[in-house]
């Protein structure tokens, strides 16, 4: 099987970033983007998603997360979909349920080759961790218009923001990696009638 490994860099007036991407890795990760509670839900989808991650962010943090969290988003989605290459031989869909305490998520995943994302998380507050919510949805709208996949995510129950968050992150990290895991059965096929994804 072919390394299934991406690096991208991305600079714009707002953002610099960089991602390194091994999809066949042991979960391990290094962040260095000015925005901690992003790099604690991050290490959720390398180690549940059992990819490698490296990421670097330089971005204009005085005036809030917003472009730093999109742009990684963006940049993360560039990458996942270089190292996931031509999809032969791979599972396509994936999806986990994980719960946290009271808090409850589940994550649809697949790598279609079509943008679209939908997303249902009724946070029980604005922000967590000095961290602004509402941002998660851009970091996914990122990641998926530049991935080309299929993303549904439902936070189910919770009460704890920290726990929603969370269970939202580690249950796609799970997702994420029962569809590029490869079958054993479908080696060298496509997963599609149409023959391409
Ligand atoms: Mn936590």
């Amino acid at each position: 099987m072919a390394d299934r490994k991406a690096r991208v860099e991305r600079n714009t007036l707002e953002t610099q970033i960089t991602v390194e991407i091994d999809l066949d890795g042991t979960g391990k990760s290094s962040f260095d983007t000015g925005v901690p509670f992003l790099e604690h839900m991050m290490d959720q989808i390398a180690r549940h998603g059992l990819v490698d991650l490296t990421i670097k962010a330089t971005g204009d943090l005085h005036i809030d997360d917003h472009h730093t969290v999109e742009d990684i988003g963006i940049t993360l989605g560039q990458a996942f979909k270089q190292a996931v290459g031509d999809k032969k031989g791979i599972r396509r869909y994936g999806h986990a349920y994980v719960p946290l305490d009271e808090a409850l998520s589940r994550v649809v995943i697949d790598l279609s080759g079509r943008p679209g994302l939908v997303m249902d998380v009724p946070y029980t507050r604005g922000s967590v961790g000095g961290f602004d919510v509402d941002l998660f949805s851009e970091f996914f709208h990122g990641f998926v218009n530049h991935s080309m996949v299929t993303l549904h995510i439902d936070n189910l129950k919770g009460q704890n923001t920290h726990h929603q968050v969370e269970t939202v992150f580690k249950a796609f990290g799970r997702a994420l990696r029962m569809a590029i895991e490869m079958d054993e059965r479908m080696a060298g096929i496509m997963p599609s009638t149409k023959g391409s994804l």
